[in-house]
Formats: structure tokens, C-alpha cells, sequence
């Protein structure tokens, strides 16, 4: 046996072992909480991300100590289907960051909101605040299906509710029937110890996270293909009445180890709106069953897709469906909208979006966005809807809401959209140091000064508007989902990272290793000879990402990438 997330053959790996007997989830994490314990332990660290909870420590002040206890906090996530939230729901979340967290929000890739800093003694009163505001933790982490992302299609059409309703109703279906979680974090009435055994994912629940995303084939804002599942709606009239469904997607690779792979998703079939839901359900079921259970770094379902080729994945479902499945079409490349744009709805009123740097909500100096925020929800009480890039829409905002939200973001210093770079607008970073316990590099700390950089060589070479994707990471688990960006740093060790290249914000492209290891300081300078020839040549519109793959003369779709140590392409540039 290498390590604990692998299984010697004919044995049950220890993950797997613990979830069976954690009796639906439970462990002793009640225990836990109610004694003096600094911190959590043993299996229950595993069983506290079904709740979603992770333990924590401060890596600064680990790296500052010498022999002291650890400085262990919790980071809470909170699942938002699809990104919506209600004015008074956001007030909520925006209260409970200082009451009982580090004073900041943190909005995710998947359009949830992460609480750092959580003390073990305030993890109970958070967790019952954030169901006061009818939201849960429950399966924001753990081996169950993830917060369903949605296309927040703020025109506020039939197309936008189809979006929504869908991802609410996979939410509900696929959301663990555990008492557990109501009665460690609630309202501790214990269960009987016969609880039954959950109907959709049984004793051992999923090999490991899956994850959905609801698209439009107007619009890939989603990264639909990085996705485990996925449905495009087939958007006819503004309605959607059709569904792709997807399958086979997913980002996270290690380092040096060729059989990891970040890999774009297959098209299943078609069906129709009343079997969506059931067709994600069908996809969980399969991976339930014949996923890989003896070796984590391999127990996701873009794994089971290479072994057993998409056509036999789309016999095994065929035979589970009861209804009628239609052969997937030729998918037109979709396009992409960051919604940011001020955008009037169907209905007249607007949508304006706020950008939000890495995801984190928080008062500075110079940028009051928390409070602006929070006055907004306060003052105005328009619907927050949360991008898949970290950033948030103000929606439903009638002529005079919009006035006052403009001027409410404008007095706190929060930029207009149209006034960000190219590169900084759809700029990512995941949180890596100092919470992230698998974080070898910097990022979300380490993005704001790089991309300053950057626009500085943009605007030297005339291409500060251009769109294209930048997007960091502090390891190559690919949380800012860098491997379909068009250029991504993806953290090696300290200070030191991988260079990709060549996705693009349509998500349909995977990104070629570029330059490998190249130490922070060294990474704009190395990019300069590339940055030139795009500026010079590229067609009007064109990306950084579509640049590169024209220009090498590669025009297919790269539907994998390996944690192999591949030849870099860096003289590229220079040819
Ligand atoms: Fe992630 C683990 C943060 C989206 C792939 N991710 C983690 C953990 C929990 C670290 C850990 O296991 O100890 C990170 C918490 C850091 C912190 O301090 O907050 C973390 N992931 C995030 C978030 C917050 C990044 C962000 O900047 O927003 C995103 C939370 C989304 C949510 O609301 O649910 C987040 N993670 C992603 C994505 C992107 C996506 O889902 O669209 C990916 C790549 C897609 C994929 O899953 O393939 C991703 N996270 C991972 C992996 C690699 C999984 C794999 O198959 O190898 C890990 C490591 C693991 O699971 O063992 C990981
Ligand atoms: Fe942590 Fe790595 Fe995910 Fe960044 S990409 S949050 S460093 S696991």
C-alpha cells in the first residue's frame, strides 16, 4: 500500500472503510465539538467534508513557529445552486464573515461563498446561521454530488429559469439523506441508530467529488467540458425544451504523474427537460457502481471514461434510462459571457455586475467592496447571483436600484467592469496560502501584482482590452480551473511554477505545458517574446489561447493533458 487513499488488492482503502463506518456520516465529530479539543481528528476529518468543513491551519504561522501547536481554524462552504441568492440571504452570509469568521467572504469557482478562519467553538452557531438563512453545508465537500453550477443568464429569460430550476431540483435529488448533519449542527435530537441506508449513494457513498454544471449553448461561462457531468441546453427562442448531457470532465492532475489528467468531457446524448435531472442521477449511479474505489487519485469519472471508452459509457446508461435518448449532435463551438456587462432584462429591469478579485469579498484601503456590498443588499435589495468567475451580479434592479447601486460602488471605490484590463477581468486565482493545506506555491496573494505587471507590458503592446483568461493556482489540483484558461501559473513548489498556454474562455480547449518551472520573477519576462508576436499578429479579437493554436498550426481540439513532464513549446515564440 503506497499511502491512505489507496487499497492493496482485495482490501478496502481506509477512506473507503471510514465512510462505511461512520454510521451516515456521523463519526464522532459531535464528540469532537462539545469536548476541549483543539481540533479535530482521525476519520472525522474526512466525514466533516461531507458537512462542508475542512480543518485548517494558519501556513504562515506554521511556517513562523517552531514547536507550537498548529493554528487551526475551519474554512465553512456554503452550497448555492446555481449562484443565487436573495438580498437578505447575502446580508446574512455578509454578517456571519464577522461574526464568526476572518471578516471576509470568499466566492468560489462553483459560485459558492468559503468562510476562512472559522474557530472550532464558532463551526456549530455558523453552520445553524447559514441554514437560518435557508442555505446548507451540507455536500459542499465530500464524496457526493458538489454545488451545481448554473449560467446566470441575467437576461432574466425562459431559457435563465430553466437554468435555475434545474440545477435546484439535481441539488435536491442528489443531496444526502443523512440525519446526521441535522442533528450534529441543529437540532441535536439524536436519530435511531437504524437510520436507513441513503438511497442514492448506499453505505460508502461516491468513489469521490462529482461535480455538475447546467450550460446554454449560448453561453459556456460554466466550463461545461471541465465538469463530470454536464447539460447544455439547447437554446431555441429563448426557451430550452432539449438537453446535451455530458460526461467525463475534470482538472485535477499531480505533478510528474503521467496517469493524472485534466480531460474535457464527451457528449452522452440528447433529452428532453423532464429527464435532465434524471440523467445526472443516472450518471452518479454509474459512477457509484464502477468508479474507482481502491485508488483516490484515480476515482473520478473522467478515469472510467479512458478505461471503458465513451461508447460503453453511453451503453451502460442507455440501459438505465427509462425514457428516450437521442444521439448527441456535433456541438458548434459555444461562446462566452462573463454577464459582468450592465444588461438590461427581459422584463426592463437590469443586471450589473461587480468584479471581485479572486473571489474575495473585503474592505481595503482603497476598496470598500464589503461594505458597498452590504449596502447595496441593504439599500437596494437586488438579487446577488455569483459567477462562475468569482464575481457577482447585482439582478432584478429597476431604474432607480441601478442608479443607487452605481452610486453606492462608485463611493467606495469599486471600478466599473468596462474599466479592468482584459486579463484582469477574467483573471482567476484559488486561495492556496495560507489555508489551503495542499498549497506548494502562492496564488490568490500572489495574482493581484502579476497581473499589474501585465498590464503594464498590455499596455505597452496595445492589447489592454483584449480578452483572454489568466489564471493561477498553488498546485496543479486546478481549483481555478487554470487548464482551459488561455494562459495559467500553476504552483510547483515555493515560488516556482509551470507556464500553460493555449485554452480559452470558451472552455473548449485544453492548455499546452509552455514553460516548466520558472521562478516567479521570471514569469512576465519569459511571456514577453510571446505577448509581442500576439500583439503584432493576431487577427482583430483574436485570444492569446486561439493565437497560439493558430499560429502552431494546431487547429484540433486538445481533449486531455497528462501530469506527464512534457517538452515545453516555449521556443515557439521565437520561431
Ligand atoms: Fe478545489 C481541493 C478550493 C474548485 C479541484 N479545493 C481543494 C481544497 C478543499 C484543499 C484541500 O483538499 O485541502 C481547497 C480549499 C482551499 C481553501 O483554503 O479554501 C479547494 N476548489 C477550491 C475553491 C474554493 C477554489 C476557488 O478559488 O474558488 C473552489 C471551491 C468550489 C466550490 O464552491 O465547490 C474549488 N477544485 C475546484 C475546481 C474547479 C471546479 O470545480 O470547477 C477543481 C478542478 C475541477 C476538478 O475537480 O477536476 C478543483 N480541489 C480540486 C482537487 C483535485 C481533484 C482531483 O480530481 O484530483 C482537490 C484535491 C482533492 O480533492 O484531493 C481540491
Ligand atoms: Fe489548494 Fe491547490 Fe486548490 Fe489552490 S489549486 S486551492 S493550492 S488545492
Amino acid at each position: 500500500m503506497t499511502d491512505d487513499t489507496q487499497a492493496d488488492e482485495g482490501t478496502e482503502s481506509k477512506v473507503e472503510r471510514a465512510k462505511r463506518e461512520s454510521h451516515a456520516l456521523r463519526g464522532t465529530i459531535a464528540n469532537t465539538i462539545e469536548s476541549d479539543a483543539s481540533h479535530f481528528g482521525g476519520d472525522d476529518l474526512l466525514l466533516l467534508k461531507f458537512h462542508g468543513v475542512y480543518q485548517q491551519d494558519d501556513r504562515d504561522a506554521r511556517r513562523a513557529r517552531t514547536g507550537a501547536e498548529k493554528a487551526w481554524s475551519m474554512m465553512a462552504r456554503v452550497v448555492i445552486p446555481a449562484g443565487v441568492l436573495e438580498a437578505s440571504q447575502y446580508l446574512q452570509l455578509d454578517t456571519l464573515a464577522d461574526t464568526h469568521a476572518n471578516g471576509t467572504l470568499r466566492l468560489t469557482t462553483r459560485q459558492g461563498i468559503q468562510y476562512h478562519g472559522v474557530l472550532k467553538g464558532d463551526l456549530k452557531p455558523a453552520i445553524a446561521a447559514i441554514n437560518q438563512s435557508l442555505l446548507t453545508t451540507l455536500a459542499a465537500c465530500g464524496d457526493v454530488e458538489r454545488n451545481v453550477m448554473g449560467c446566470p443568464t441575467p437576461d432574466g429569460s425562459a431559457a435563465r429559469q430553466a437554468v435555475h430550476d434545474i440545477a435546484e431540483q439535481i441539488t435536491a435529488r442528489l443531496r444526502p439523506s443523512t440525519r446526521a448533519y441535522h442533528e450534529i449542527w441543529l437540532d441535536g435530537k439524536k436519530v435511531e441508530s437504524s437510520e436507513p441506508v441513503d438511497p442514492v449513494y448506499g453505505e460508502t457513498y461516491l468513489p469521490r467529488k462529482f461535480k455538475t454544471a447546467v450550460a446554454l449553448t449560448t453561453d459556456n461561462c460554466v466550463d461545461v467540458f471541465a465538469q463530470d457531468a454536464g447539460l447544455i441546453g439547447l437554446v431555441e427562442d429563448g426557451r430550452v425544451e432539449r438537453w446535451v448531457v455530458t460526461v467525463g470532465g475534470g482538472l485535477g492532475m499531480t505533478h510528474g504523474k503521467g496517469d493524472t489528467i485534466a480531460r474535457l468531457a464527451d457528449a452522452v446524448g440528447v433529452v428532453s427537460t423532464e429527464n435532465a435531472v434524471e440523467s445526472i442521477a443516472i450518471i452518479v449511479s454509474i459512477f457509484r457502481d464502477h468508479g474507482n474505489r481502491a485508488d483516490r487519485r484515480h476515482a473520478r469519472i473522467k478515469y472510467l471514461i479512458e478505461e471503458w471508452g465513451i461508447e460503453k459509457f453511453r451503453e451502460e446508461f442507455r440501459k438505465r434510462a427509462s425514457f428516450s435518448v437521442a444521439d448527441a449532435p456535433v456541438l458548434e463551438p459555444m461562446p462566452f459571457h462573463d454577464h459582468l456587462d450592465l444588461a438590461q432584462q427581459v422584463d426592463g429591469r437590469w443586471s450589473l455586475g461587480v468584479f471581485v478579485q479572486s473571489g474575495r469579498i473585503v474592505d481595503t484601503e482603497s476598496l470598500q467592496l464589503k461594505t458597498a456590498l452590504r449596502r447595496i443588499a441593504t439599500e437596494v435589495s437586488p438579487r446577488f447571483v455569483l459567477t462562475p468567475q468569482q464575481s457577482v451580479l447585482l439582478t432584478d434592479l429597476d431604474d432607480a436600484g441601478l442608479a443607487l447601486a452605481e452610486r453606492i460602488l462608485a463611493e467606495h471605490g469599486v471600478k466599473a467592469p468596462t474599466a479592468l484590463s482584459g486579463a484582469r477581468r477574467y483573471s482567476m486565482a484559488c486561495p492556496a496560502l495560507p489555508t489551503c493545506g495542499l498549497a506548494v506555491a502562492e496564488s490568490e496573494r500572489a495574482l493581484p501584482a502579476i497581473l499589474d505587471a501585465l498590464d503594464e507590458t498590455l499596455a505597452r503592446l496595445g492589447v489592454l482590452e483584449a480578452p483572454f483568461t489568466v489564471r493561477m493556482t498553488g498546485c496543479p489540483n486546478g481549483c481555478a480551473r487554470p487548464y482551459t484558461a488561455d494562459l495559467a501559473f500553476v504552483g510547483r513548489s515555493a515560488g516556482l511554477y509551470h507556464v500553460y498556454v493555449g485554452g480559452r474562455l470558451e472552455g473548449d480547449r485544453v492548455a499546452d505545458l509552455y514553460a516548466a518551472d520558472v521562478k516567479a520573477p521570471d514569469l512576465l519576462p519569459r511571456l514577453t517574446p510571446l505577448f509581442e508576436r500576439w500583439a503584432r499578429d493576431r487577427f482583430a479579437d483574436e485570444s492569446l489561447g486561439d493565437f497560439y493554436h493558430r499560429v502552431l498550426g494546431d487547429s484540433g481540439v486538445r481533449r486531455k493533458l497528462t501530469g506527464r513532464e512534457l517538452p515545453t513549446l516555449e521556443q515557439f515564440a521565437s520561431r
